[in-house]
């Protein structure tokens, strides 16, 4: 990785990933494209471009102008969102997709880009979900996901693509707050333990997740993309976690560290069914043995630094 494009590089996984790589690769390596262009760190800290992803002219243009050897796409529309607007989360999802494994083509260039636990579906084995199973996902983003999988396969066997790509579980991070996930309770909740000691959560007490802490997510893309090639033969869809949760057990380790913190629970219904769709637990070993992967944070670690991250930029929101 040399010089790398980052598409929706604004989102809860682009804002800490462009600039944990420009950090190592350098600030002017690492071309941050996004579909909006706020004031911020991410803008100003490197080369920035604005771009529509199912704008495939501009696509190659951007890339073109870089010369870029890597592309990480990470524009997509999450699974409530998706969920809402089908049709949108298709076009998006799909044609965004398709216009980067073309650009890379061109380029020649490596290629990341993520799938997740939503590529599972209700008949998939819940605990100890295998690397290789049934996938018949019943949302239109797992749909989207399965069907990525097999287009950055079909890249990699016909094109000779250096596609890889993991499946993420709920990623959960103090910078960006995710937008329109099933997963997103899981990061709403600190941010009300800090601000009201209290949270009402969407997703039922004893709903099982994968999730994991947001430096892993980042590590886990950065050693995935540096792997040797050869040692890789699962490529674009790893399973990777780092924590297998529910609700009452993130409101427990909260509650060691702001002891009246309240849970409460108002149900919905729509998020709720993608959830009991997708894995309790998923296993991770072929990506532990094939890139070496491991979660550093569990759920005790991820909670302390989660509260005291926020709890900063609280009050320095305040001051
Ligand atoms: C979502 O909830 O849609 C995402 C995911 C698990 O892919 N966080």
């Amino acid at each position: 990785m040399n010089k790398i494009l980052v598409t929706g590089a604004l989102g809860q996984i682009g804002s800490e990933l462009v600039m944990k790589l420009r950090e190592l690769y350098g600030s002017d390596n690492v071309v941050a494209t996004d579909i909006r262009k706020p004031d911020c760190k991410v803008v100003n800290s490197g080369p920035f471009e604005l771009l529509d992803v199912t704008d495939m002219k501009t696509f190659s243009k951007i890339a073109k102008k870089y010369t870029v050897d890597t592309v990480m796409h990470l524009a997509s529309l999450l699974s409530a969102n998706a969920e809402n607007n089908p049709l949108l989360a298709w076009n998006i999802n799909m044609g965004g997709l398709i216009n980067a494994l073309e650009v890379a083509r061109e380029l020649d260039a490596q290629f990341f880009t993520p799938s997740s636990i939503g590529a599972f579906g209700p008949n998939t084995p819940k605990d100890f979900t295998p690397q290789d199973t049934l996938q018949r996902p019943t949302t239109m983003y797992g749909v989207n996901k399965v069907s990525g999988e097999l287009l950055c396969d079909y890249y990699y066997k016909k094109f000779g693509l250096d596609t890889r790509g993991v499946r993420f579980p709920g990623l959960i991070s103090y910078v960006t707050p995710p937008g329109g996930g099933t997963t997103d309770y899981a990061v709403e909740v600190y941010y009300e333990a800090i601000k009201k000691q209290a949270y009402t959560s969407y997703i039922k007490k004893g709903t099982y997740m994968d999730m994991m802490y947001m430096p892993d997510a980042i590590n886990a893309i950065i050693q995935l993309m540096e792997a040797d090639a050869s040692k890789l033969v699962h490529r674009n869809a790893f399973n990777i976690t780092a924590m297998s949760i529910e609700p009452e057990q993130i409101a427990q380790e909260i509650k060691k560290h702001i002891p009246n913190f309240k849970l409460n629970y108002k149900v919905d219904p729509d998020r709720q069914s993608i959830a009991d769709s997708w894995p309790n637990a998923i296993d991770a070993s072929a990506a532990q043995q094939e890139w070496g992967f491991k979660a550093k944070y569990d759920l005790a670690s991820m909670t302390k630094d989660m509260l005291e991250k926020l709890s900063k930029n609280q009050v320095h929101k305040v001051s």
